[in-house]
């Protein structure tokens, strides 16, 4: 039975991919703050099947203390997807608060680096997979982007560059790059719920469940095989061209 940590299994693709994966006959540690979600996520699933792992991802002592006292059963990880992150505020660069920026960077660049160094020698050791959550955001700029763009652009660069590295371990890394998404994303970007609900009103968004099925075709397929980089957008979504500013 292979082992799955997926970090921010509380909500969105990472609980989708909890349920997935360990019904795919998968043992998964699932991560993030609330203790409460990662518990009823325990007693759904079984706790043989489903270990909940309770620590804020920007909080390197907290990890460690979780991660270094896993039950015996599911310390053999082979699987890293590191799919916790955010995005804090819609507000233009010049707009923006800078606090939101310092978050964003801490969790879904600095955080995730941390652990992935963490689990290195462990999966190389393995042979095992690490998957990254960037987004479509890396590659294609849009007003208000700013930072979460940036960190998710480090994202997927970071994962190429691993593979670089990696090269003759047999490593897997991928970088799934999803588009729009109905999950709590939106609710927390914003802070609210009637601007979630706009946002993904009548665009018949990707769900998390689609993500999830991504995430677990990727790290069921043969050995050999890497897929670098996936994209992927609901058919409803897609791209709006140049600004040009007229004086
Ligand atoms: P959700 O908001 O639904 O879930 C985010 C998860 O990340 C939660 O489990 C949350 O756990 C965890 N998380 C956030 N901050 C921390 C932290 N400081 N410590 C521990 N866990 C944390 O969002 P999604 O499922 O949509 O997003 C998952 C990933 O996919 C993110 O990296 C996001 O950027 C990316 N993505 C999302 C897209 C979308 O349209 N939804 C599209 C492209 C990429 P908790 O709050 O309990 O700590
Ligand atoms: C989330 C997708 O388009 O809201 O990463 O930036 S988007």
């Amino acid at each position: 039975m292979k082992t799955a940590l997926i970090t921010g299994a509380t909500a969105g693709f990472g609980a989708a991919a909890a349920r997935l994966f360990t019904a795919a006959g998968w043992r998964v540690i699932g991560t993030g703050r609330r203790a409460d979600r990662l518990e009823a996520l325990a007693a759904e699933l079984g706790p043989d099947k489903f270990h909940g792992a309770v620590f804020d991802i920007r909080d390197d002592a907290a990890r460690d203390a979780a991660l270094d006292t896993l039950p015996e059963a599911f310390r053999g990880i082979n699987l890293l997807v590191n799919n916790a992150g955010l995005a804090l505020g819609t507000q233009p660069a010049q707009q923006a608060d800078l606090q939101n920026w310092r978050t964003m960077i801490d969790t879904n660049v600095t955080a995730l680096v941390s652990i992935t160094h963490k689990l290195l020698p462990l999966l190389i050791e393995r042979k095992g997979a690490i998957i990254n959550l960037s987004s479509v955001a890396a590659t294609y700029p849009y007003g208000g982007g700013n930072v979460y763009g940036g960190t998710k652009a480090f994202v997927k660069q970071f994962s190429l560059n691993l593979r670089s590295d990696l090269a003759g371990t047999g490593v897997r890394v991928t970088s799934i790059e999803p588009g729009m998404a109905e999950t709590e994303f939106t609710l927390v970007r914003t802070g609210s719920q009637e601007a979630s609900e706009k946002l993904y009103g009548g665009a018949n968004p990707m769900t998390a469940e689609d993500i999830a099925a991504m995430l677990l075709w990727v790290a069921s397929l043969p050995l050999h095989l890497n897929i670098n980089v996936m994209e992927m957008m609901p058919v409803n979504q897609s791209f709006a061209g140049f600004a040009v500013h007229r004086a």
